[in-house]
């Protein structure tokens, strides 16, 4: 995978080079030992010059985000002998989420990773994932998401010339502002707190108490400097690696929603690929999802305590959860009025914990 950030891939976790090490080591035990009948496996190393895939993302390069896509990226490149190369363009290079996701359905990019932000305009039932409080841990998201509902909601984008390739993990999110500790709806009222340009997302944080800013995300940070919003929320190793931790130190933990993203594939361009060659990406895919799910959630405390012990953030953990819930039930109501089997499909989520 390039970039044009050389030295961020020197800082490659350590796991990542031993799967690129092993694919070497396959790729030169293999070397002319084309893959029986298989259409796009038999070529030698860069027979051809290879089909460049731009990727990008908000994150900045030691996200969880790029070490899905890195793990993603060295398995395909490997896998079809160099035919695909992937090139990085992370920390907003190629535009905000909705851009990128723009993009993909336009076929200027082939793939993209993105959270789910932008992604309820292109798909309604989106709107579901974006819901407040709907999954209590991990394990239940992934089995829900990984399972025939998450597949049905992915299936949906098809509509608009996209394709879900795979879910992956942005993570549980956390309130953070500048300007007090905040435990209750109560002590929300009057800060102004971005979210993401979801529509559940605008309805929930106002029903916490927040006033609700919708904003992309390359705004964000110097709207916090000049005062423009008082708070943000995103998960804690967001917090820590968008740099949010140096201008909004107090942090809430109220899980309000748990996040994830998406690896979003141009329809048309997925279709056009060799059977081969899409069942190598949806493996990679997959393959980098479980890697980065293992890595997100291994770092979510650490980035708590780093926010903690290095940029002197006060983490609030004594949250009125109860009060929180309470404050959102309006925006179940509206929202499962509008999506078709939404309230079946909330119900066996819900079942899953
Ligand atoms: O890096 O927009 C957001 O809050 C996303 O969580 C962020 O862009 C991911």
């Amino acid at each position: 995978m390039a970039t044009r950030r050389t030295a961020t891939w020197v800082a490659m976790v350590a796991a990542v080079m031993l799967l690129a090490a092993v694919s070497a080591l396959q790729g030169v035990a293999q070397a002319g030992q084309p893959a029986a009948g298989q259409s796009g496996a038999t070529e030698a190393w860069g027979d051809k010059s290879p089909v460049v895939l731009k990727v990008g993302s908000t994150a900045p390069p030691q996200s969880h985000y790029w070490v899905g896509m890195r793990v993603m990226a060295s398995i395909v490149e490997d896998m079809t002998k160099g035919r695909f190369k992937f090139e990085a363009y992370p920390s907003s290079q190629l535009g905000g989420e909705r851009d990128l996701v723009e993009g993909v359905k336009l076929g200027t990019m082939k793939l993209t990773m993105t959270s789910t932000g932008p992604l309820s305009a292109f798909n309604p039932l989106m709107k579901l994932v974006d819901l407040p409080y709907l999954f209590t841990n991990t394990q239940q998201a992934y089995k829900a998401l990984d399972g025939p509902i998450g597949r049905q909601i992915l299936a949906e984008f098809e509509k608009q010339g996209l394709y879900g390739v795979v879910w992956y993990e942005n993570g549980f999110r956390q309130l953070t502002n500048s300007k007090r500790v905040v435990k209750s709806p109560s002590d929300l009222k009057g800060l102004k707190i971005r979210v993401m340009e979801s529509p559940v997302m605008v309805d929930s944080l106002n029903a916490m108490g927040a006033q609700a800013v919708a904003m992309a995300w390359p705004e964000v940070f110097t709207s916090l400097q000049q005062g423009v919003i008082d708070g943000q929320e995103n998960p804690a190793i967001n917090h820590l690696n968008n740099r949010t931790v140096e201008v909004t130190p107090y942090v809430s933990i109220t899980n309000h929603f748990y996040n994830p993203a998406v690896v979003i594939a141009n329809l048309a361009w997925w279709k056009s690929l060799s059977d081969f060659d899409r069942q190598v990406f949806q493996k990679a895919a997959e393959t980098s999802r479980d890697y980065m799910r293992w890595f997100s959630n291994y770092y979510d405390e650490a980035a708590l305590k780093t926010a903690e012990t290095q940029y002197k953030n006060k983490i609030e953990r004594q949250i009125d959860i109860a009060g929180f819930q309470k404050a959102v039930q309006p925006v179940y109501d509206k929202y499962l009025k509008q999506i078709p089997n939404g309230e079946s499909i909330v119900k066996q989520i819900r079942e899953m914990k």
